[in-house]
């Protein structure tokens, strides 16, 4: 074991505190904020990047922006931060978020228990001693009873492997690891690789600012308008009038977006009245709105489904002048992967100087010196790849540090065959090992989310120091039943049928399993607060 250490470091140099944090996006900001108000816990975290913002820090690429609504993407634990905080556009920008959170971490003084540019590499349980021992790159060891992994569901991006990638003269770009310094497109020959939220964001923004805009897709999505607009006159005021019970409405709705869902079966309507419903909320805009606003069925109806699909195919069709573009970018899937909404999009289609390569069909065979090589022999010259292809989502960022629980026990073992957690928080074997957001958590939007599991993080900490206890850690049963209970409530959907990063179909080798608890937010709430109201007793060893 590692001996002694106080917060500056003993004889053998190891550091402790109470919590380590690990990232400091929309959920590490926060928990650095609620744990160092426990109890005053002494906190340390890292932070891989050179500053706050997680996702915000990352995804600088051109076009990057919310697609949930800001008055449920933002936090609600102060008032008076939500109050100050002006909001210009209802979708806000990467830079407005990502300032958003700077200000967060100012306002709150937490950089100051943050280390940046710091990865973590290892984490050990000490069962003896009740501490994780975490290294990081720099050479460091630090102890904690507790740690918090906020390390992002979409973090770890994906980068395939296409032969002859270094030979490429020019730049390459993946859209979750965009420079700082932004990169100047103007007039240059810009190739595209991806059609998910990442690269329909990027092809609509870049489509009039470049001099040609070449996109390699493989599956095409559904796209809906974000219909972006200023955020309604007086919603924010009215949120504030009744601050308490608007937060509560998110956190127990399905979603957790802030917006009214629908409690309407598409199923038991006319086709008719389906058909007419889906052209109402297309106009109206917004992803998760055309997805859970119209009807409460389209996730798991396939007459439902298939209405959400027909309406957008046929905006497609009226949209996109090349007929050959249009069929094209008309998906053969259902309408059960993340939504997307974009203004803009299937019109970028249009312009002279944007092409669509079919590379489903033509598949990229070869990146050369001067571009991307497809099957039938063309070579499509690029000055700059926009790597749009996404992440080894949920568990892929979690795996990148190298755990090892009790009695020896990897995470990279324990979920050999999939992701194992209770409540998406905690795994058996790894005592005091928090997962914000982690797999089998709740497939909801996020920032509500992380709050409510923090805090109940917070009350398990707070639990384990008053009852004098060491650890607490979730039994293998209560794994296993959770486990079961989330494939239970996924099994009905249509996401559990369609390939996309949700059940880790995007990445060659990962198991293709849910990875998410799927009955909702408020269900969910009410899982977290059985457990809390059962003093934790059922389903966990509290040693
Ligand atoms: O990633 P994706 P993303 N050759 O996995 C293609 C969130 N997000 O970064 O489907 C050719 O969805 C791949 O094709 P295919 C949001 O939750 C939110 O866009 O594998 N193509 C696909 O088209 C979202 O769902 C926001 O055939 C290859 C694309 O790359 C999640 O992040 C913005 C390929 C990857 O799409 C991920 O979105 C951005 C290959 N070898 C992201 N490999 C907003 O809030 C991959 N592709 C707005």
């Amino acid at each position: 074991t590692t001996g002694q250490a106080g917060q500056d470091g003993g004889a053998d140099g190891v550091r402790e505190v109470d919590a380590i944090v690990i990232g400091t996006g929309f959920a590490g900001i926060y928990s650095i904020h609620k744990l160092r108000n426990v109890d005053g816990l002494s906190v340390q975290a890292f932070e891989n990047a050179s500053d706050v913002g997680g996702t915000w820090y990352w995804n600088q690429y051109p076009g990057a922006r919310s697609d949930t609504e800001v008055n449920a993407y933002c936090y609600s634990f102060d008032k008076d931060l939500f109050h100050e905080w002006k909001w210009s556009e209802r979708y806000p920008r990467q830079q407005e978020i990502w300032s958003y959170l700077k200000h967060v971490a100012d306002r709150y003084d937490l950089r100051r228990s943050v280390q940046f540019d710091t990865q973590v590499e290892t984490a050990t349980w000490d069962d003896d001693a009740s501490r994780w021992v975490v290294t990081t790159d720099r050479g460091e060891t630090w102890r904690a009873q507790f740690l918090v992994e906020a390390v992002g569901l979409l973090s770890a991006t994906k980068v395939p492997h296409f032969a002859g990638m270094d030979r490429f003269a020019g730049e390459v770009h993946h859209t979750a690891r965009w420079p700082q310094d932004e990169p100047d497109l103007s007039g240059k020959r810009v190739g595209v690789i991806g059609t998910g939220s990442s690269g329909v964001q990027v092809i609509s923004e870049l489509g009039d600012k470049v001099g040609s805009l070449t996109v390699f897709q493989r599956t095409p999505q559904w796209v809906v308008p974000s219909k972006h607009r200023p955020i309604a006159p007086g919603l924010l005021e009215r949120i504030e009038n009744d601050y308490e019970g608007y937060w509560h409405d998110v956190l127990y709705s399905v979603t957790a977006f802030g917006f009214e869902e629908s409690d309407v079966a598409g199923e038991e309507v006319s086709y008719d009245e389906r058909i007419r419903a889906f052209e109402e909320q297309y106009e109206r805009g917004g992803g998760f709105q055309y997805m859970f606003q119209a009807f409460n069925d389209v996730a798991v109806s396939r007459v439902t489904n298939a209405a959400a699909t027909e309406v957008i195919a046929r905006k497609i069709r009226q949209t996109v002048k090349d007929p050959v573009t249009a069929n094209l970018l008309i998906p053969s899937d259902l309408y059960a992967k993340r939504p997307l909404c974009c203004d803009g999009y299937y019109e970028t289609y249009n312009r002279e100087n944007v092409s669509l390569v079919d590379v489903q069909h033509n598949p990229i065979v070869e990146i050369t010196e001067r571009g991307i090589r497809t099957e039938d022999g063309t070579e499509h010259e690029l000055d700059v790849i926009v790597l749009a292809t996404g992440f080894d989502a949920v568990s892929g960022n979690q795996l990148k540090i190298q755990h090892t629980g009790r009695d020896g026990v990897s995470l990279h073992d324990h979920w050999k065959h999939r992701p194992r957690t209770h409540l998406g928080l905690m795994a058996h074997h790894f005592p005091n090992l928090y997962m914000i957001y982690g797999p089998m958590g709740p497939f909801t939007n996020q920032p509500p989310l992380h709050e409510a599991q923090v805090n109940w993080v917070a009350g398990t900490i707070q639990h384990v120091r008053e009852h004098d206890l060491g650890s607490i850690e979730p039994t293998a049963d209560a794994e296993e039943a959770w486990i079961a209970e989330c494939d239970e409530g996924a099994s009905g959907t249509l996401f559990a049928v369609t390939n996309s990063w949700i059940n880790g179909s995007n990445i060659p080798g990962k198991p293709i399993i849910n990875m998410f608890y799927m009955s909702g937010s408020g269900a969910y709430m009410d899982k977290m607060e059985e457990e809390e109201k059962a003093d934790y007793a059922e389903n966990f060893s509290l040693g």
